[in-house]
């Protein structure tokens, strides 16, 4: 069975959406990483980069664990050659499209949702940068699919990795009526039953209140954040 250390955001809902696809039997475990339970020293054995996900299992008798969650994605793909491809290419084209977003649209994305949303105070000069950055990686993935269904064709890690960042434009500054094909792409995506399931488990985790509280907001972007380790 597979330990995997889980909080509902869109980094760890990419490894639930592949799991549930590759219909493997997994341990949600909880890290609130707003309660700070990222910096326990039982979990940064696991993930020494205090993030998650992260996961613990065996095979052929060996512990392993592994955190990133683009690498979990690929080891995973590879493992049951599914999501993937046996051409080379093509394979490179996956592992391509999933550098992008591991490289580019989640961090820039992810920037943007923190000065238009988390940020306790608005700057104006990198709400600008973050969400101009988010809205011309919108307009690569929109072209990248003008014409064709997925990301590199086929279905693969490279849809599951970018879909979980694509849930709050409006926290990015993105206007997503300006790109029809991730539009259609989303609506194609939210169609698969493990897509729906990756997406939702663990969410009665979070609680229902949206603001943080300073102790929450040094966690996980304040002072904890260096002191903690
Ligand atoms: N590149 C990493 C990023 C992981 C990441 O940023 N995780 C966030 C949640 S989405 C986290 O654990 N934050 C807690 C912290 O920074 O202490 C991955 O894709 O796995």
């Amino acid at each position: 069975m597979i330990n995997l250390y889980y909080w509902p955001t869109p980094n760890a809902r990419k490894v639930s959406i592949l799991f549930e696809e590759l219909k493997l039997k997994y341990n949600l475990i909880k890290v609130d990483i707003n309660k700070g339970e990222q910096f326990f020293e039982k979990f940064l054995k696991i993930s020494p980069n205090n993030k998650i996900p992260a996961i613990e299992f065996e095979e052929n008798g060996k512990k392993i664990t592994l955190f990133e969650s683009g690498v979990i994605l690929l080891f995973f793909a590879e493992k049951y050659n599914k999501f993937y491809s046996n051409d080379k290419l093509k394979r490179f084209e996956i592992i391509q499209w999933l550098t992008w977003q591991m490289a580019g649209f989640g961090p820039m994305l992810g920037q943007a949702h923190h000065f238009n949303f988390y940020a306790k105070e608005k700057i104006n000069y990198a709400q600008e940068r973050y969400s101009s950055e988010a809205n011309r990686l919108y307009g690569v993935l929109d072209n990248k699919l003008k014409d064709q269904e997925w990301i590199t064709g086929e279905y693969s890690i490279a849809d599951i990795a970018v879909y979980p960042w694509t849930m709050t434009p409006d926290r990015q500054g993105v206007e997503l009526s300006h790109f029809d094909n991730v539009i259609r792409w989303k609506e194609q995506m939210k169609k698969r039953s493990a897509v729906a399931k990756g997406m939702s488990v663990g969410q009665e985790m979070r609680k229902n209140n949206k603001v943080l509280t300073d102790d929450e907001y040094s966690n996980l972007f304040g002072k904890n954040q260096y002191k903690k380790r």
